[in-house]
Formats: C-alpha cells, structure tokens, sequence
C-alpha cells in the first residue's frame, strides 16, 4: 500500500485525491495540508488523512511514502526540492516551477541524488487517442513525419487568464506533448496573432504558435480560450507517406430531424478525465520510461518563456537548454 501526502487540496487535488482513493487500487491518503484550512478538511473528512500545518509537515511526516503537489504553480518549487531531498517520489502538477531556472535547479537537485523521483502532471502522454497517434508515427506507417497540426480549444477560461496564461498554462501542454511526440526538443518558437475574438475580452485570442523541432518537423498550435462551443483538441501529423489524426472521442452521434449531431466536451476534466486516471495509476505503480520527469518540467518552462516573449515582440525566439544531466 502507497501512503501520499497531498500538498494543495483545491479543485485539481480534490479531484486527485478522488482518483487516488476511489479509481486507483493500493494507495491509501494518510496526509494533507493546504493554505485554506477548509480545504484541507474536506480531503481529511473523506480519506481519513492527517491535516498538517504545512507542505513541508506533510512532505516530511514518517506515514507519507510519496507526495502529490497541487499548491499554487509558485510553491511547486519548494515542495518538490523538500521531496528530492527527502528521498520521496513526487507527483507535481504542471508548472514543475514558475522560471525555467527553478526547473533547473530541480532538476539538477534530482541528478545529485542519482534517482528519478519527479514526475510532472503533462497528462496528455497518458490520453489513450494521443498514445495511439503516437504508435503510428513510431510504427513508420506513415513515414518520416513532416508537420504537425494541432488546435486547443477552451469554451472559457477563469477570469484570472492574463495573456501569458494562454502560454503558460493552456499551449504548455502542446509544448510537452510535441516533444513527447516526436521526441526531440524544440528549437524555435513564433507566436502570431490573428484577428481577436469579440469574446475574448483583454487577451489576445486565438494565437498561433509555430514550434520548430530539431528534427526539422514545423508544428502549428491554434489557441483559443473563448471557442464557447466546446473544449477541442486536434491533432493531425503530416507524415511523407500518410497522415494520422486524433479522431472525435464521442461516445455517440445522433441522427434526427434531418441533423447529424454528436457532442462535444464541456472542458479538459471531461477531455482528459481517463488520462488522469492513468497518469496517477501509472505513477503508484513506478516511473515509466517515458512519463514526463524534471527535465520535461524544465524544457517546458523554457520553451513557454520563449513563447510569452515571442507573444510580447513578434519575434521568433530561438531555444537553448542547459546541458542534460545523465539521469534524465
Ligand atoms: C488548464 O489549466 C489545463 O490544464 C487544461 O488542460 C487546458 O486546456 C486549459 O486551457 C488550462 O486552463
């Protein structure tokens, strides 16, 4: 039996925590701390977990084999040196950290313990449509890969959004998934703005980010974040022999007066639900070989940062990653 202590038991560790004790066999919540004490009482009230006073108390406390960090993306950064140091796997949700340098500092914590104990929460590599997609282009079916096209659609998005956040915490997760994909880094990045959504407000919305791969595939993300209709998310490689595209997930179509419907997910809870579920079993079990560790939090937070500087100037933002320690 896995003993996890959760640090931040908002909406995203509430639902984690549900996983964990409701979808996920051998794992039992024994610890808790949040900055907002009723919170942290409602996670104890349905598992039994200790309330701790802080992230550390939980991190550190002798029931606690591994750690879950939902706190704020600014904390990230303290919680998963006290688990390296600690000795503990831990789960971050995305952002790793909120700087690319304090990405690397954890990820240079992790090379001088010698073990792999990071795991970040890029949920998509655990999505069973993107996991097919990717055995495609693995398989050779449709040969060398040459772009890829993809679009992330929000319906809304919370009224904290700042123009970054478009990067930051909605393309973030194309950044991860393409390096994933293609498994390579990227080297460039160029934000463009189209014309603005009416529903957008202040954001600039949509964008288009062109990434460029070292392998020289060139790969567009749309972003919008007021598509009202639905959350959607495509995806289509562009391969020299064929192409291969994540297909509609609907469960269902409906015929009827003359009209062929299906539906469409309200949000990402309902997109990436089942690849949630996965992530967190898979992490209970042990690291997988490809799961997205330190070095994939860091490569992230830098091509985002690329990207928020792009959105700023207009520029194409060339990527320099620090050297890649033997353990990652
Ligand atoms: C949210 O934080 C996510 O992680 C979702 O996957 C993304 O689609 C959404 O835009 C973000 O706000």
């Amino acid at each position: 039996m896995t003993r996890v202590g959760v640090v931040g038991a908002g909406m995203i560790g509430r639902d984690h925590v549900r996983r964990l004790t409701s979808v996920i066999s051998r794992v039992t919540v024994t610890a808790v701390a949040d900055v907002d004490a009723g919170a942290a009482a409602l996670v104890a009230a349905s598992t039994g977990a200790a309330v701790h006073p802080d992230g550390l108390a939980v991190i550190a406390a002798a029931d606690v084999d591994a750690v879950v960090v939902c706190s704020w993306g600014d904390t990230h950064e303290e919680y998963v040196l006290a688990a390296i140091a600690a000795g503990k796997p831990v789960f971050c949700e995305k952002p790793l950290a909120t700087s690319p340098q304090a990405c690397l500092r954890i990820v240079e914590a992790e090379a001088a313990r010698g073990t792999r104990l990071v795991q970040v929460g890029y949920m998509r590599r655990y999505d069973a449509a993107y996991r097919a997609l990717k055995k495609v282009l693995d398989s050779g079916a449709i040969g060398a890969p040459l772009m890829m096209h993809c679009a992330h659609r929000n319906a809304a998005v919370p009224d904290f959004y700042r123009p970054e956040n478009i990067i930051t915490d909605t393309a973030v997760h194309e950044i991860d998934m393409v390096r994933w994909m293609f498994g390579t880094e990227i080297t460039a990045v160029r934000v463009l703005r189209p014309r603005a959504s009416r529903n957008a407000g202040a954001i600039p919305d949509p964008l288009l980010l062109v990434l460029e791969l070292a392998n020289e595939v060139l790969v567009d993300v749309e972003i919008s974040v007021n598509a009202r209709y639905g959350y959607d998310i495509r995806g289509e490689i562009l391969g020299e022999n064929g192409t291969a595209a994540l297909g509609d997930q609907n469960p269902i179509t409906v015929r009827r007066a003359g009209h062929l419907t299906s539906p469409v997910p309200a949000d990402w809870r309902e997109r990436f639900g089942p690849a949630y579920d996965v992530e967190l079993r898979e992490w209970v079990a042990g690291h997988m070989p490809d799961a997205p560790g330190a070095w994939d939090g860091y490569a992230a937070s830098v091509v985002s940062d690329a990207a928020v500087q792009s959105l700023r100037t207009g520029e194409r933002v060339p990527i320099t990653l620090a050297a890649r320690p033997k353990l990652h």
